[in-house]
């Protein structure tokens, strides 16, 4: 009997200690969550509190400064670029001016190889009946044309008429660009930029050449020339045959075409 009543005493014991311990374990599992929980909710409210705590002023800014820096391209971008300007078409070459200039009476004319000048409009190449030589100039005004490019010159005898016998002895009229300002003895001498040699028996002619543009420009390039002046001889002296042979050249027969620029 005293046995049986141990085990129901132990058994009661037993029960009761593991109601209480399972009362217990309850208890600390409910503080272990709400520990755990605490500990959730810190961990959860520490980012948060770091980003609205800590960056709040910096975050503030930087807040504001991203719409700003968006909205700033924006408006940049929203500008029109100006329009290139339209490169301005190349201007068109200038229509080249062309001018035709007749040999000028008052200065042109012959010289004879003893000093006679014969200033006036029919200028002589030739010999002379005393078997001296005789050659001939011709000048062109062109004090208009100062500053002016030479695109394109030419010199048109338009007639050249010889008298008795020149082509017994000479061969050839010999053009030289020669600068004598006014005629006087003294432009006899030789001299000059050779320019053609037109055969003797030509009824016409006509000079062209880059010589002739390059001379006319340095002529036209320097204001104090008024004048293109050439110089006209045959290539021998004399037949010796007491006989005056030659060429004449009107001066309104000789002509000087300039095609120029500005
Ligand atoms: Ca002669």
């Amino acid at each position: 009997m005293r046995k049986n009543k141990l085990y129901v005493f132990l058994s009661i014991l037993t029960i009761i200690f593991l109601f209480g311990t399972a009362a217990i374990c309850t208890q600390c599992g409910a503080n272990i969550d709400k520990v755990v929980e605490g500990l959730g909710d810190n961990i959860d409210e520490e980012p948060a509190g770091d980003e609205t705590g800590g960056e709040q002023p910096s975050g503030t800014e930087s807040d504001e400064a991203p719409p700003g820096d968006e909205t700033e391209p924006e408006e940049e971008a929203e500008e029109p670029e100006p329009e290139p300007e339209p490169e301005p078409e190349p201007e068109p070459e200038p229509e080249p001016e062309e001018t035709f200039i007749e040999a000028s009476d008052e200065i042109s004319g012959h010289v004879k190889e003893n000093g006679s000048v014969y200033p006036g409009s029919y200028v002589h190449i030739s010999d002379t009946t005393a078997g001296n030589q005789v050659k001939g100039y011709l000048s062109f005004d062109i004090s208009e044309l100062h500053g002016k490019t030479v695109q394109d010159a030419e010199i048109n005898f338009i007639s050249i008429e010889s008298f008795n016998n020149p082509e017994s002895f000479a061969s050839a009229l010999v053009v030289k660009v020669y600068n004598y300002i006014r005629l006087d003895p003294s432009d006899f001498a030789v001299g000059g930029v050779h320019l053609a040699s037109i055969p003797i028996s030509a009824a016409s002619y006509t000079i062209s050449g880059d010589t002739l543009k390059d001379e006319l420009q340095e002529v036209l390039d320097n204001e104090v020339r008024d004048y293109f002046q050439i110089k006209l001889g045959l290539n021998a002296a004399t037949n010796g045959d007491g006989i005056s042979d030659g060429i004449t050249i009107h001066c309104h027969e000789a002509v000087l075409y300039i095609s120029y620029t500005d």
